[in-house]
């Protein structure tokens, strides 16, 4: 017996809708997916799909995840049951709690958390239960600088602008790979698609990036600046937007929400073109060309990425994008920027200021680190543990994490988890940092899980409502990802960790309420919330809770008292329900204490001498003897630390090489082999000898070095390639944002 079932891809933010073939194994008695093809009716992704949507089957049949929970029991992991890892987990960690406080216990949240229901919806109640203030994530390897320019440009980190990718007449990709990526804090199926139907209309694109990418190939006009350079670069661009009266009348119609703008035009005025070409590599010519054509073009979208935001000025690099995309009309409006609308956010009311967005409400206890956006930077937890005194680590909780491999110095980490008094990952897989775990509790199968993107609608460039139930039963007594998060809160916050789990939906069901019907403005407003709760389907609890958000959002029935969105209606759209595309939403989003786009925030601005000093600074000795910029790149068929062990997208180009152009290469002397060495250590790494990169600039791509011992991980430890993260110490911050510098790290390249 064959079967098809939809769901939502949860491996990247492209969110596809895949089409799986489930087939009945005489075997094993049971169903398992064998295929997956791209949904064509799902109403986001209409049949797009890459090759790791592609291989979810051998994913999700992957003989190395886990299925059962692994315990520490005389220095090896051995298999349990469910019952006792739970509680195990819950003594440990109330132990350390008891005896050390709650600060003791830090939590790391990874990349993967952010497509799955638990990560989204239950991971914030975790770290609330435990207490502490601890907190990481791959955000500050990745994109906390882009939260931090939204947070003091609109009062809210989580409030992106996104390029209007089907409506744009000009695309500006600063630092990004899309074509590989498949975009990333811009949710968009089939971004190549979108390229091309860019193109096709005759808009047009241009790629700013030290590497000639496939996205790049694409490009009307490729700039390829030094790494680490694009926040003066783009400070020239302001400048010259001013400087030749370029910059929009009224602001494209959003000059009445928008203070400050005078106050950019004053403090960029000495950054002039000439002034930074020197610096960042590209003609003084060029960049005027650059301001100029988007100014020019009837709309245009300026996005940035990963080359703008893992880097020494990432904040300011990411805050420059939006005063650009401001000064030349083109934000929150059609074809520009815009703010998209979820179906799960909340109703629109009326404009409101708010407190605004600030950092540095605690700091880090051995290196200061200010907070930003409720966390630490990720690249301090080593030193956390291991530094004596008051308020050290001693525990740490995982889910969805690979720090160890996937963070600079990674090493150091691993040796202070060896030490810390207890370590619980939630994860499918025995890996370089869950191997140093007491306790691992594997969520199932994503054919097992339910999906809903609760945090990357937000991101999605048209607004959709799409869930995907499981597709496959859980075995009797083997939780879902869900159930393990709620046990271990319950069991973290007195309930026990035996109670039941939909304790926790109901809690946050009655609190959300009880806030909703006391605000004027709510849809719901002065009703009664039992009323509302006896409204809500008898169902799992997370579809409570989604009834709910869903019910009270902005596109809901407002609880049976207009047409709109309910649970009900989700499940009945198996393909998705479209929702259209975004729409202004200014000055309904803005929260910062003026009740304005505040463009010249003062920390941003202070951050300005820092890149001045940099401007004269940065660049001497680069390109001398073997000292180049290293940067990274993504495969199409690889997905950072934790996809290659999957045979369907392991060899072939996914190779875990050195790109170098053949004028370093000539004059390095290196022709297959080098030694590159970093501020952290140094690696012996295969080289590609290509004219597809800047001279002076190497790429390596990172996830790879699965060469240590204790893992589970048969595929991936048979062709493990180096760990990029070994060559980095961890100590070069962005520091408005707390985010590790990992494009444009100075290495030392020799023949090996
Ligand atoms: N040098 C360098 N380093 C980088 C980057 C770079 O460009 N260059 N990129 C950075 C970026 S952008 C990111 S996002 C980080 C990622 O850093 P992390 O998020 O720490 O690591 P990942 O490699 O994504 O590993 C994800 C982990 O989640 C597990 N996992 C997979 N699916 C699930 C699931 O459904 N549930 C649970 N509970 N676990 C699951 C995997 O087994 C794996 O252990 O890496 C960063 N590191
Ligand atoms: N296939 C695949 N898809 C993925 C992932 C994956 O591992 N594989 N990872 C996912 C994750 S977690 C993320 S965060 C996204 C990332 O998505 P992207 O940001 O689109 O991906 P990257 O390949 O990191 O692209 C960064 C680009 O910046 C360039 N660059 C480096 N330094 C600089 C610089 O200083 N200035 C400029 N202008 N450019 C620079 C690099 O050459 C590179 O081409 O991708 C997601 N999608
Ligand atoms: S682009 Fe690929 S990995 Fe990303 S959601 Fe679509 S199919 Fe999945
Ligand atoms: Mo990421």
């Amino acid at each position: 017996m064959t079967r098809t079932a939809l769901r939502i891809c949860p491996l990247c933010e492209a969110t596809c809708g895949l089409s799986l073939v489930v087939d009945h194994d005489h075997g094993t008695g049971q169903e398992r997916v064998t295929s997956a093809r791209g949904d064509s009716e799902d109403v986001f992704s209409h049949g797009y799909i890459c090759p790791k949507g592609a291989s979810l089957a051998q994913l999700d049949n992957d003989p190395d995840r886990l299925d059962r929970p692994l315990i520490r029991r005389d220095g090896r992991l051995v298999e349990t049951d469910w019952d006792s890892a739970l509680a195990l987990a819950v003594d440990g960690l109330n132990e350390v709690i008891a005896t050390h406080g709650g600060p003791s216990v830090g939590f790391y949240l990874g990349n993967p958390s952010a497509h799955t229901v638990a990560g989204t919806m239950y991971a914030p109640l975790l770290i609330r239960a435990l207490g502490t203030r601890n907190v990481f994530s791959a955000s500050t390897l990745d994109q906390m600088p882009k939260q931090a320019a939204t947070g003091y440009l609109v009062g809210h980190a989580g409030t992106f602008a996104v390029p209007d990718l089907d409506r744009t007449d000009h695309l500006v990709v600063i630092g990004a790979n899309p074509m590989v990526s498949n975009g990333s804090v811009t949710t968009a199926a089939d971004f190549p698609g979108k390229l091309t139907a860019l193109r096709r209309r005759g808009g047009r694109l241009t790629v700013i990036d030290p590497a000639r990418t496939r996205t790049a190939k694409l490009a009307d006009t490729h700039l390829a600046p030094r790494p680490g350079t694009d926040a003066a670069l783009l400070c020239a661009v302001v400048q010259c937007l001013f400087d030749e009266g370029l910059v929009a009348d009224d602001l494209g119609g959003i000059a009445a929400h928008v203070i400050g703008v005078e106050d950019v035009r004053r403090e960029l005025s000495d950054l002039t073109p000439e002034r930074v070409a020197p610096h960042c590599g590209v003609a003084a010519e060029d960049i005027r060309a650059l301001a100029r054509s988007i100014a020019g073009s009837p709309t245009t979208a300026v996005y940035g990425r990963m080359g703008t935001t893992t880097v020494e000025f990432g904040t300011l690099g990411s805050w420059l994008i939006d005063v650009v995309n401001i000064l030349t009309g083109n934000y929150d409006r059609p074809g520009g920027v815009m703010f998209p609308l979820a179906p799960t956010a909340p109703s629109p009311r009326p404009p409101r200021a708010g407190r605004g967005f600030r950092t540095g409400r605690w700091r880090s206890r051995v290196s200061g680190h200010a907070e930003v956006g409720g966390e630490l930077p990720a690249v301090a937890m080593a030193e956390e543990f291991e530094t004596p005194g008051d308020g050290r680590l001693r525990a740490l909780v995982t889910v969805s994490g690979n720090p160890v491999l996937s963070a600079p110095n990674g090493g150091r980490l691993g040796r202070a988890l060896d030490s810390a008094d207890f370590v619980v990952c939630v994860d499918p897989y025995l890996n370089e940092t869950t191997r140093h775990a007491h306790v691992i509790l594997p969520p199932p199968r994503p054919s097992q899980s339910p999906h809903f993107d609760a945090i990357l609608n937000n991101l999605a460039v048209r607004a959709t409502a799409r869930y995907s139930p499981p597709v496959l039963p859980l075995a009797a007594g083997r939780p879902d990802e869900i159930e393990i998060v709620a046990r271990l809160i319950l069991g973290l916050s007195g309930a026990g960790v035996g109670a039941d789990p939909g304790l926790v939906d109901e809690q946050v069901i009655a609190a959300t309420l009880s806030k909703e019907v006391t605000d004027p403005h709510s849809p719901v407003a002065g009703r009664s919330v039992e009323s509302l709760i006896a409204m809500l389907p008898e169902a799992p609890g997370h579809q409570r809770r989604l009834d709910m958000q869903l019910r009270i959002g902005a596109y809901g029935d407002a609880f049976g008292t207009r047409d709109g969105l309910t649970f009900a209606d989700l499940l009945a759209a198996p393909h998705g329900i479209d929702l259209g595309p975004m729409r202004p939403r200014l000055p309904g989003v803005l929260r910062t204490a003026s009740g304005k786009v505040e463009l010249a925030p003062d920390p941003l601005i202070g951050d300005l001498e820092r890149l001045r000093s940099a401007l004269d600074a940065r660049g001497e000795g680069v390109g001398a003897e073997g000292r180049l910029l290293l940067v990274g790149r993504r495969h199409l068929r690889s997905n950072n630390s934790w996809m290659h062990n999957l045979p369907a997208l392991t060899g072939g180009t996914n190779r875990c090489t050195l790109l170098m152009h053949p004028d370093d290469a000539d004059r390095l002397g290196i022709s297959d082999v080098a030694k590159v060495r970093g501020a952290g250590g140094s690696l012996t790494v295969p080289v590609e000898i290509t004219s597809d990169i800047r001279p002076g600039v190497a790429s390596l791509p990172h996830g790879w070095g699965h060469d240590v011992d204790g893992m589970q991980l048969s595929v991936a430890t048979a062709e493990p390639g180096v760990n990029v993260n070994d060559l980095n110490d961890g100590t070069v911050l962005d520091p408005l944002s707390g985010t590790v510098v990992l494009n444009g790290l100075p290495v030392e390249i020799a023949p090996a």
